[in-house]
């Protein structure tokens, strides 16, 4: 009998996911055979999410991309044939030349997310390539930039409250995340609390999984919590119940803020919100009252045009309150902050020509059809770890721009994802448990490793080796072009900053993971005494002279667009762009919003091509009231159409109380290609008030049956 060789491995999930999940590879004879939670790790617990519990069978899907191919029919057809690495880089290469030559570099743009999140392939290896290049860049805002933007502000780069922390907290406030879906391992360590009888309150316009396991669901309209936070602040002033020491000691901006508060009742906040005034009132002192008082703050609450402006109005809670006195009192954004990575290593921004344009990736769509103005119109892009088609607003106008013929698209993906479909060239990637990397997580305080285990199948090789490849075609000779993936490991992250103390990369491949020194979760209380990282040092409730930017947490490694527009100096309410009030015009042909939240078994557009897990998901589904149903004559599972002037799509109504009259609910990821039409087809490219956040939460549709 042959003998099988078993051997497990360190795994770290590179999915976009603040959880980044410790794993542990299972290889039997070169083979991955399973894939499971890692037991050690607090936060993961021994558990991964639906999406991943079988990861290994990602790996070997039957539909994975294992060769370059190069389009053979009309764009879009997803007819290829199969070519050689060789013929592939010589193609883009020459292509990429001939048009520098012609338009110069910025008629080059890449376009990339965290799809993967890896330091070395999620992360690198890009950016540093068309940086060199001079390309057009690209900017990356989908998700947290306008929250980033208001954090910053208010308290400054800080983890804010340690996810594991919360299981210290007597009051939870998850506002606007979906946590058992989006962020289950922090999920789990909030049921902790709730069973020690902390009160957990949900604050979403629907109710969502989260909400209902919450101990009191609050539902305001979308786009209205700036109201919500504001009237706190007026009732908690009102009635005395702020931490005056706290106060005095370690904020700014106290009396402008009280000022402000001061019309900003509880009655003027119901009527905007649609929430009753006694139970903001209600929240308002509970959550000052009850301590240690936590807010998750989630990254749907930034996607209405007053997101920025709603989420620092949030942030300024727990200071007004003392909050941050206690270890599990304060707010979470995103620990990301903690993480000590060169992100100047990584991506090169000094590389980047002086004057070189910039464009949004929300807005792709308007720059590939030509409706944004451009000095040198765009002529190719290249695309990895994304997938626009699916993700991106204004989808019709992307299809549109990368249907152009003089438009040279090269994808690198694991599948013919929407947008691959269109491409000219298409690269196969390696996947999680073929490469080596660090995953960065943005939602908890472990450093995470990932072991390659494992060959890729076919020709597929790793993103940083599609471009060290095409570096050297290109003839780039900087030195971070040739480092081999563990070498860049060793330059991306500070491994000489306290954080990092008694961690090295040798005891990180060991260990699987380790925790950043920065206190534990059961005494960690960074701003107990203020030490806010802000200029002052103190949380400004006032910010005198802001302006907007965008924030680099991630990638967007550049000077951006500093100085931006002038901002508020004191937190506020502003309204969305469309919704009845604000735009009766159009609300008199759309008066629906729409909410396109994550989907509980897709991971944005990923698995959404899997059957298996779209049968655990069900078909795209369109959550409409009772009340709007009938008045368009709408039953039970009837295939309705969702639209605007934008677009549109098609699903299944699912009459529910769980949405209120004028709201729809339909989640994100479903593939175009599969599907009547996508989400993002309804919702608009422009940006909310803060950081060039994405607007998916303010658009007006109509909903009719399909015909
Ligand atoms: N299963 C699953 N998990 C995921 C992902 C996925 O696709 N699937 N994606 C990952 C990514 S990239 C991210 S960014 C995170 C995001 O995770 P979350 O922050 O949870 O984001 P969403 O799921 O978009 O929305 C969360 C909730 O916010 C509500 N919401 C929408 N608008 C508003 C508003 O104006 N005010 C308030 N108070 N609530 C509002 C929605 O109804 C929804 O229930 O999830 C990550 N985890
Ligand atoms: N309506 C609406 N739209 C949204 C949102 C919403 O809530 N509502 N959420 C927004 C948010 S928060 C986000 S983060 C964005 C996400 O937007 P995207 O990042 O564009 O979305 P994904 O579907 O995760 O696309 C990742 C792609 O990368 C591929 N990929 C994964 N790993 C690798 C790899 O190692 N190499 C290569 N070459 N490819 C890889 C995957 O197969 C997948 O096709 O979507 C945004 N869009
Ligand atoms: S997608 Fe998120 S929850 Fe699921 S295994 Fe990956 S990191 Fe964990
Ligand atoms: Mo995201």
């Amino acid at each position: 009998m042959a003998s099988v060789l078993k051997t497990t491995h360190h795994g770290g999930c590179p999915h976009d996911c603040p959880d980044t999940c410790s794993m542990v590879y299972e290889v039997e004879n070169g083979k991955l055979t399973s894939v499971k939670g890692n037991s050690e790790h607090p936060m993961t617990r021994g558990g991964l999410c639906v999406k991943l519990k079988d990861y290994e069978k990602r790996h070997y899907h039957p539909d994975r991309l294992l060769h370059p191919m190069r389009r053979t029919g009309p764009k879009g057809s997803g007819q290829f044939e199969q070519i050689s690495w060789d013929e592939a880089l010589d193609e883009i290469t020459t292509r990429w030349k001939a048009i520098i030559d012609e338009h110069g570099p910025r008629a080059i743009i890449p376009y990339s997310y965290l799809g993967n999140q890896g330091l070395v392939h999620g992360l690198n290896g890009g950016d540093a390539f068309f940086n060199k290049m001079g390309a057009t860049v690209c900017e990356r805002t989908f998700c947290g930039e306008g929250s980033c933007t208001a954090w910053l502000l208010t308290v400054g780069p800080t983890a804010g409250v340690d996810p594991e922390s919360f299981t210290h907290s007597k009051y939870i406030i998850i506002w606007g995340c979906n946590s058992v879906s989006t962020n289950i391992h922090h999920w789990h360590i909030v049921k902790d609390a709730q069973k020690k009888g902390a009160k957990v309150v949900v604050i979403d316009p629907y109710k969502s999984r989260t909400a209902k396991e919450a101990d009191w669901h609050i539902a305001p309209k979308p786009g209205t919590d700036g109201a919500l936070a504001m009237a706190m602040m007026h009732t908690i002033i009102e009635e005395g119940l702020q931490d005056q020491d706290y106060i005095d000691n370690y904020t700014h901006g106290y009396e402008a803020l009280a000022e402000r508060a001061k019309s900003r009742t509880a009655e003027w906040a119901a009527e905007i919100t649609g929430v009753a005034a006694d139970d903001i009132r209600q929240l308002a002192r509970e959550f000052a009252t009850t301590q240690p008082a936590a807010i998750r703050l989630g990254v749907a609450l930034e996607r209405n045009y007053g997101g920025g402006q709603a989420i620092r109005a949030i942030t300024c809670l727990p200071a007004l309150t003392g909050a941050w006195r206690h270890v599990g009192g304060g707010a979470l954004q995103f620990p990301v902050w903690e993480h000590p990575y060169k992100f100047d290593v990584i991506s090169r921004p000094d590389l980047i020509p002086e004057g070189t344009p910039v464009i949004n990736a929300i807005q792709i769509g308007r720059a590939l059809n030509g409706e944004m103005e451009l000095d040198v119109p765009i002529k190719s892009m290249m695309c990895w770890n994304a997938n626009p088609v699916t993700q991106a607003a204004e989808t019709d106008k992307i299809v549109e721009g990368l249907m152009r013929d003089d438009l040279f698209l090269v994808s690198a993906e694991h599948f013919l994802s929407d947008t691959a479909s269109y491409a000219d060239i298409v690269l196969p990637a390696s996947m999680g448990a073929e490469l080596e990397d660090m995953v960065l997580s943005w939602g908890h305080l472990y450093l995470t490793y990932n072991a390659k285990c494992v060959e890729s199948p076919g020709e597929a090789i790793p993103n940083n080796e599609i471009f060290r490849r095409l570096a050297a075609k290109m003839g780039y000779e900087e030195e971070n072009f040739k480092w081999s993936d563990s070498e860049c490991l060793e330059h991306y992250v500070d491994w000489d900053s306290p954080a990092c103390d008694g961690i090295d990369l040798n005891s990180l491949r060991e260990h699987g993971f380790a925790r950043l020194k920065v206190g534990t979760k059961d005494d960690r209380a960074p701003h107990k005494q203020g030490n806010f990282p802000t200029p002052t040092g103190k949380c400004h409730f006032e910010v005198e002279g802001a302006t907007n930017f965008v924030a680099p947490p991630f990638r967007q490694m550049y000077e951006g667009f500093q100085p931006g527009e002038a901002l508020d100096s004191l937190p506020d309410y502003v309204a969305s762009r469309e919704t009845p009030e604000t735009n009766p015009v159009l609300a008199e042909k759309y008066p629906l919003n729409i909410i396109s939240p994550k989907s509980h078994g897709f991971l944005n557009s990923c698995y959404a091509n899997i059957d298996d897990k779209i049968k655990k998901q069900g078909e795209q589904f369109v959550l409409i009231s009772a009340t709007d149903a009938d008045l368009r004559n709408i039953q039970n599972g009837d295939s309705v159409r969702v639209f605007n002037d934008r677009g549109g799509f098609e699903g299944k109504a699912q009459i529910t109380d769980d949405v209120s009259s004028g709201i729809v609910v339909a989640t994100l990821g479903y593939w175009r290609q599969l599907n009547k039409g996508t989400v993002n087809c309804v919702s608009s490219a422009e940006f909310v008030d803060m950081g060039h956040a994405p607007t998916f939460t303010d658009n007006l549709v109509q909903v009719e049956l399909a015909s």
